[in-house]
């Protein structure tokens, strides 16, 4: 048969296991079976893989997608995935990855992918590792020209060893209110908003439970609005979408339940913003170094209309009903043709890359 096989890989040792579960199951509903078939690998809350058999059509209902029957354990999985590396039968063409990185830092899953040299859906290494270091991203933003918010950060030993000094510099240089977040995370775990130093104390060691560096932001008084980026060398930008809340600060149950806000699409900005905001998301798919798919969120600072740019997250939300895919529906790509493009990109970046040396020889 000449189909296409896609591995897809959900689940995960991270927070976010049940909202892998949910989008694995509406992708694995709107690939073409006719273009595609799937394999499902799916990794505990433990960290063991499973491998399901090859499917020609999706799974009745989410719960299978546990793969509790017929089913090859971690080192089936895995070699599967490695197979191509010692020549044997190549089982997948590529792999789809639906979840953060195995041990909640990311580029690590990407990794893998590369070491066993097969096509993979989405950022590379580079790129998923940078979108989930705030300060890591914010220093590429800065070096692209990008305005962003101000911001501070430190190390746990810093603290530790001078956190009067410190917090002296986060008053004169930010004030309050301002936001105390974990450098290194995907979601809103371990994010305060500090309205005093008291609270600014206690929040950045809240925040230190969950990273070994904080990074303070600012409070910008603005409004929310998100691009979707896709490409690998040549990007293109969707229009952008508003994210309207009403909470206090867009925490964990409000990302994904939607429960106190709401996605306007597309935004109603003027069209020079809108134009300013799709180039700016483009400068920052490139000063992450991209490739696949990146949502970059971005302040409309409500004082003077500036564009800050806030985040990138290379492993957005992927429901039909999340921003990524609907920013794409509003520029003119079905949920359906997007899972095309992503795919059409994976193989495009592996293919480019095999063309290159990596010796010195002829
Ligand atoms: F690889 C893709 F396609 F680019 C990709 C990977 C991961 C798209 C979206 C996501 N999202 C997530 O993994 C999630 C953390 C939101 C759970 Cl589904």
């Amino acid at each position: 048969n000449n189909k296409t096989t896609v591995g897809l890989v959900y689940g995960g040792k991270s927070g976010e296991h049940e909202v892998s579960l949910q989008t694995a199951f509406a992708v694995m509903n709107a690939f073409d079976y006719d273009k595609y078939e799937l394999i499902p690998f799916y990794i505990t809350k433990q960290g063991e893989w499973k491998k399901g058999s090859t499917l020609s059509a999706p799974l009745e209902k989410l719960e299978k997608l546990k793969l509790e029957h017929d089913s090859e354990g971690t080192e089936g999985a895995l070699s599967a995935i490695f197979s191509r590396l010692y020549g044997g039968d190549a089982k997948v063409d590529l792999m789809f990855p639906l979840l953060h990185g195995t041990f909640g830092e990311d580029g690590t899953i990407q990794g893998l992918f590369e070491m066993a040299n097969v096509p993979y859906v989405g950022a590379g290494v580079l790129a998923s590792a940078a979108g989930m270091d705030k300060v890591v991203m914010k220093k590429l933003f800065a070096q692209a020209g990008l305005p962003q918010c101000d911001f501070s950060y430190f190390t746990k030993p810093q603290w530790e060893r001078n956190s009067f000094n410190l917090i002296m510099g986060v008053e004169d240089d930010l004030g309050y209110p301002c936001f105390v977040k974990p450098a290194n995370l995907g979601s809103s775990v371990g994010i305060s908003k500090a309205k005093n130093r008291e609270e600014l104390e206690h929040a950045v060691e809240v925040a230190f439970r969950y990273d070994v560096k904080v990074i303070i932001e600012e409070f910008v008084d603005a409004r929310e609005v998100e691009v979707a980026v896709l490409g690998n060398q040549e990007p293109m930008a969707s229009v952008p979408g508003e994210i309207v809340s009403s909470a206090d600060y867009y925490d964990y149950a409000a990302k994904y339940t939607d429960g106190q806000s709401e996605m306007v699409i597309p935004a109603a900005v003027d069209s020079e913003v809108a134009d300013r905001l799709r180039e700016s998301a483009l400068i920052a798919f490139q000063a992450i170094e991209g490739s696949g798919i990146t949502r970059v969120d971005f302040f409309l600072r409500k004082s003077d209309g500036a564009i800050l740019i806030n985040e990138v997250n290379t492993m957005p939300g992927f429901t039909p009903y999340s921003m990524y895919p609907l920013l794409w529906r509003e520029t003119g790509l079905s949920y359906g043709a997007l899972l095309d493009r992503m795919i059409e990109l994976a193989l495009e970046r592996y293919e480019s890359k095999q063309a290159l040396s990596y010796t010195n020889e002829p």
